[in-house]
């Protein structure tokens, strides 16, 4: 049953408008909801209406006070600009293993000004991952380490600042000091924390964790229900939550995978599925050649049909392809099928910047970075 309806307003209209692909409505918006002349307020999926060119009468979207997910299956793809799209910023968890690490040795915060340089590009989100050991050092049940938290939040807040969204990205794998996490209440309490930490900013969004793997699929969706439930509970209610999946959070394997993640329930109904994608002969993202010009949108178009089956939103959390011409044509088609299938996915995010990531086959630090010089013109096309 479909939770929105799209009603025509032909009079009536507030002076003020929404401008050329701005968001004019969605579950929880409250701005405009008409678009300036020239443009329609189109669905792209329940979270999102968009103002795409066209003169037809101005629609404006009505959310239902249901809360329950969406369980239509729409039987062809909704073609759109996305909600989001921007870069990883990487290095908080830099040190693996070194803990707590010495700052500025074995981990560092991202730079504020490839943050303003990139945000200026158009990029609109950005993924801040940390350790959580670092965070939370011993035991997942302790208090949280204030000097960590503290750059953290002061990285989040530059983010924020600017209008951009932050993705809290606790760079574990579902381990901690290296053992798979098997406690769930405790995940769940070092949930909480950071949960209440961040529950006043609502552009935060909680990533669960960065790819699970190798472990017992039950436990992957008890671990994403547990963090769910627990950032709930700290209050942290009107913020999206990426959930990930085991098999690295493969978006090539997510059909085979993780089925049973459709079984995930969010209060807010604000859970989003963020799976990972690679162009690479094994999908690890370790080399600079693609396998074909159409790998990215071949391996992402199962994960598409399943997110649509299953009434569930997606968003490719990693994505990168080395700089050459068969590449480029293979991450443009990842870009073009994410948009043309705009209705299920949400955006996606460039694997990755950060200041220590050198002459890396992918890095996007600017200025001088190998995939943010080759790619950067593409990319930032396709920020909404
Ligand atoms: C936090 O950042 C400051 C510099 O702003 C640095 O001196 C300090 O060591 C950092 N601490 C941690 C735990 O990241
Ligand atoms: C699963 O996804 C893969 C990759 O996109 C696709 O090749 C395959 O056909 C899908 N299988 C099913 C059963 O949907
Ligand atoms: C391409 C790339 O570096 N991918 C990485 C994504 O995340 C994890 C954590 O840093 C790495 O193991 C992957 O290699």
């Amino acid at each position: 049953m479909r939770s929105l309806i799209l009603s025509s307003t032909l009079a009536g209209l507030a002076a003020a408008a929404a401008g050329p692909y701005a968001q004019c409505g969605g579950i929880s918006w409250s701005g405009e909801t008409a678009c300036v002349s020239g443009y329609t307020c189109t669905v792209s999926n329940q979270y999102y209406s968009q103002c795409l060119p066209g003169t037809a009468a101005t629609t404006t979207l009505v959310t239902s006070t249901t809360k329950t997910a969406p369980t239509t299956t729409p039987t062809s793809g909704a073609a759109g600009k996305l909600k989001w799209l921007g870069i990883n910023l990487s290095v908080a968890e830099f040190g693996s293993g070194e803990y707590p690490g010495i700052w500025g040795k074995h981990f560092y915060f991202p730079d504020e000004s490839s943050i303003s340089t990139l945000y200026e590009q158009g990029y609109n989100i950005f993924r801040v991952a940390f350790s959580m050991e670092r965070l939370v050092a011993d035991k997942l049940v302790n208090d949280v380490a204030a000097d960590y938290l503290k750059n953290l939040t002061a990285t989040v807040d530059y983010i924020t600042a600017k209008g951009a969204y932050a993705i809290l990205d606790p760079h574990n794998f579902g381990r901690y000091y290296g053992n798979v996490i098997t406690d769930t209440a405790g995940f769940g309490s070092f949930w909480t924390k950071l949960a209440t930490a961040f529950k006043s900013n609502d552009k935060v969004i909680f990533d669960t964790n960065n790819e699970y793997h190798d472990m017992d699929q039950t436990l992957v969706l008890n671990l994403n229900q547990a963090a769910i439930d627990a950032i709930r509970g700290a209050g942290a209610t009107s913020q999206y939550i990426f959930a990930e999946g085991n098999s690295w959070s493969g978006a090539h394997a997510w059909n085979t995978t993780n089925d049973n993640l459709k079984a995930l329930t969010d209060p807010s109904n604000k859970l989003l599925y963020e799976m990972h994608q690679y162009l690479d002969s094994d999908n690890s993202g370790t080399s600079d050649v693609c396998v074909s010009t159409t790998i990215g949108a071949d391996r992402i178009s199962g994960a598409t049909a399943w997110l649509r089956a299953n009434g569930k939103i997606g968003f490719l959390g990693e994505f990168a392809g080395g700089a050459n011409s068969q590449c480029q044509s293979a991450v443009k088609g990842v870009l073009d099928h994410l948009e043309a299938n705009s209705d299920v996915w949400q955006g996606a995010l460039w694997w990755a910047a950060g200041p220590w990531w050198g002459d890396y086959i992918y890095s996007f630090e600017p200025p001088s970075g190998t995939g943010y010089t080759y790619y950067n013109s593409l990319l930032k096309s396709y920020a909404p």
